[in-house]
């Protein structure tokens, strides 16, 4: 790719663009497009993320995007960006100011897979912009951010996240069980994006769910890595979605054996 930065630069101002629209409609009657058990789609979601698509597809015509809400642009191109126009739609939806836009920029490799090489995530109720270029640093409005170094389960913050379905529900609670009682504190915020970037910043220590899509998790969990953490993660057999464990890099052997043993026993 010729210009990583402009790609960031380009990324960052729709994210921009769609963070001010969440915040206009905050207050406005919600329309549900869709909703299940553990879910919730709004309209507002395809408008934040056909303003996405737009900036992008102006400044890279010749890209793909795959989005939370349908693709877009020319799905064999070589340059795909990743985008979940709201993520924490149900935060959103009940008037809850914990929610996001995460954009990933993926490069088509040799073998077909993608590498993430950009991200970014915006929270419009903090004013809070992460960003990140594989191989560079990760920043949190422009300053540089790092994991936080504590070794410890006793001592650390950890985010669970139990998705939308109830498999995946099933399959976190026994974690939740085992980990509650060995950690300082569990936070289940509903933004998994923010809860990958709330770790590169050292704000949490670990990030655990399983059944989450790759456009809940590219941007942050490159953001992750360049802050120097570890974003470990396995696909599904039901396609699309992973298993995931995001931590600062000293903590995931001890949460995997955690979260291993709890399922035995489940
Ligand atoms: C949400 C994720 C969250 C998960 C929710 C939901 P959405 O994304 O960020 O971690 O637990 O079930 O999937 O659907 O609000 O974009």
């Amino acid at each position: 790719m010729n210009s990583p930065l402009r790609a960031l630069r380009c990324a960052a101002a729709a994210a921009r663009a769609a963070g001010r629209l969440m915040l206009r409609q905050r207050a406005a009657p919600k329309k549900i497009n869709r909703q299940s058990r553990h879910d919730i789609k709004l309209e507002l979601d395809v408008r934040c993320q056909k303003l996405i698509e737009k900036t992008l597809l102006r400044s890279f015509p010749q890209s793909a995007v795959l989005g939370e809400e349908g693709l877009a642009g020319r799905q064999d191109a070589p340059l795909r960006w990743v985008v979940d126009p709201i993520d924490g739609t149900v935060n959103f939806t009940y008037g809850v100011p914990h929610a996001c836009v995460s954009i990933a920029l993926q490069e088509r490799m040799a073998g077909g897979e993608f590498a993430t090489v950009a991200g970014v995530v915006y929270d419009p109720f903090c004013g809070e912009l992460w960003t990140a270029l594989r191989g560079g640093p990760a920043r949190l409005n422009g300053r540089v951010i790092h994991v936080s170094r504590r070794k410890n389960l006793a001592e650390a913050i950890v985010s669970i996240g139990f998705a939308k379905s109830r498999a995946s529900l099933e399959e976190n609670l026994p974690v939740f069980n085992a980990l509650v009682r060995r950690v300082r504190k569990i936070r289940m915020m509903g933004a998994a994006a923010l809860a990958l970037t709330y770790v590169a910043s050292g704000r949490f220590d670990a990030y655990v769910e399983s059944g989450i899509s790759l456009w809940d998790i590219a941007a942050g969990g490159l953001i992750l890595e360049c802050a120097g953490g570890e974003f470990w993660r396995q696909p599904l057999p039901d396609g699309g979605k992973f298993r995931m464990i995001a931590s600062n890099g000293l903590l995931r052997a001890k949460l995997e054996r955690v979260a291993r043993a709890a399922r035995k026993t489940s």
